[in-house]
């Protein structure tokens, strides 16, 4: 990694390069220079992100905006040039970046109180509206379809055909939970094709880890992992955030008794995430954020499922039937909010004015 390193303009000689961080996606490293200077070093999977020309020049393009607008590199994800002055590196086969590490702050698998959870949707809500007039044609979509729910189902239903390492067989049970809700699946997509749901820029891929606070105020820093923004719907955004921040279990968790959604954090997140931009959201965008949280949970179960299916070739594992164990917690997470879907409506509706 110091080859790769040596052709970034940093601050220093590099003088420790470890793995950093609990992605699932990108190999990220926390590099460290003799002038103790801290940098984020990640080779981009470009199995998953196939242009990745086109991905680092959305990612330079909403930095580069969000910088001018905001202007304080602890507040923006800052990328850092190469030598030759471009956004990423090609070598041996691989792509690189550098980000600057962005200090004095944290970054949460889960949230320790409530008043974190409150201050991710802050964070996501406040960059929701300052992309909100990010001219949006000039995007790439990093990752076709990415959140097309119905073509999930599709990829799904190929893979079981497939069943390519004679898995289904032991996942009926939630392969039946799956197709049980396909109608559903269809919902938000549909009205987006209506041309009911208006597309925004969004950052889809809400999770909290992908937020930074600042470790003494614990308020919001950045939003960083910017490879999937892209033309979206604003619920999905809140909806990935419930889907992950809201469970009362980590993603992986085997125990199922554990994993709930926890109306206190929705309640929190809502109230964040509508504060910061629920003023530019349409009356049908607030009545559908339930259904965006429902749907993110139901079709991250459904890529666990997927990949599991397919051999794990997509989401990094760490252990045998990992992808399988994400898959259940989702559908645990899934069934619990129908459970609780008027609750969940409520709480909508007290923060929606
Ligand atoms: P992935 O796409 O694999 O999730 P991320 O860009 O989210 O990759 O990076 C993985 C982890 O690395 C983050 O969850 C965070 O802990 C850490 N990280 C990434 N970028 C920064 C940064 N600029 N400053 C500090 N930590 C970072
Ligand atoms: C991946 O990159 P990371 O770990 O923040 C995935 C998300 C999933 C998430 C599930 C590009 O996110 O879509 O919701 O895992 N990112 C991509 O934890 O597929
Ligand atoms: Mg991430």
């Amino acid at each position: 990694m110091f080859d790769v390193l040596k052709q970034f303009c940093l601050d220093g000689t590099p003088v420790s390069c470890e793995r950093y961080g609990n992605g699932h996606i990108n190999e990220t490293y926390l590099a460290v220079t003799d002038k103790n200077h801290l940098y984020i070093l990640q080779k981009i999977n470009h199995h998953i992100f196939k242009d990745v020309p086109a991905l680092m020049q959305n990612i330079a393009s909403v930095t580069g905006y969000l910088f001018d607008m905001i202007g304080d590199p602890r507040r923006v994800l800052t990328l850092v040039k190469t030598v030759n002055g471009g956004h990423y590196l090609c070598h041996g086969g691989h792509y690189f970046r550098v980000y600057e590490f962005v200090t004095d702050s944290i970054c949460l698998d889960r949230a320790e109180s409530r008043a974190d959870f409150y201050n991710s949707a802050v964070a996501f809500g406040q960059f929701q509206n300052q992309l909100s007039l990010f001219p949006a044609d000039t995007l790439s979509e990093t990752i076709p379809r990415f959140h097309d729910t119905p073509n999930r189902y599709t990829n799904f239903k190929n893979a079981l055909k497939e069943d390519k390492l004679g898995r289904a067989a032991s996942v009926q049970k939630e392969i039946d939970f799956v197709l049980a809700r396909e109608e559903d699946a269809a919902v938000m997509m549909n009205l987006l094709k209506k041309g009911e749901l208006p597309l925004r820029v969004t950052h889809n891929d809400t999770k909290l880890n992908n937020v930074m606070l600042d470790k003494n105020t614990r308020t919001p820093l950045c939003v960083i992992d910017l490879d999937t923004v892209m033309p979206g719907l604003a619920a999905n955004d809140f909806g990935d955030s419930i889907r992950f921040g809201a469970s009362t279990a980590a993603e992986d968790e085997t125990d199922l008794d554990k994993v709930t959604m926890s109306l206190d954090l929705f309640d929190a997140y809502t109230s964040g995430f509508l504060g910061a931009c629920g003023k530019n959201l349409t009356a049908l965008e607030k009545e559908t954020l339930p259904l965006g949280a429902k749907l993110m949970t139901l079709e991250c179960g459904v890529r666990f499922l997927t990949d599991y299916l397919e051999g794990d070739t997509y989401f990094r594992i760490h252990r045998e039937h990992h992808n399988l164990d994400r898959c259940r917690t989702q559908f645990k997470l899934v069934a619990d909010m129908e459970n609780k879907w008027q609750e969940m409506a409520r709480i909508i509706d007290r923060y929606k004015a």
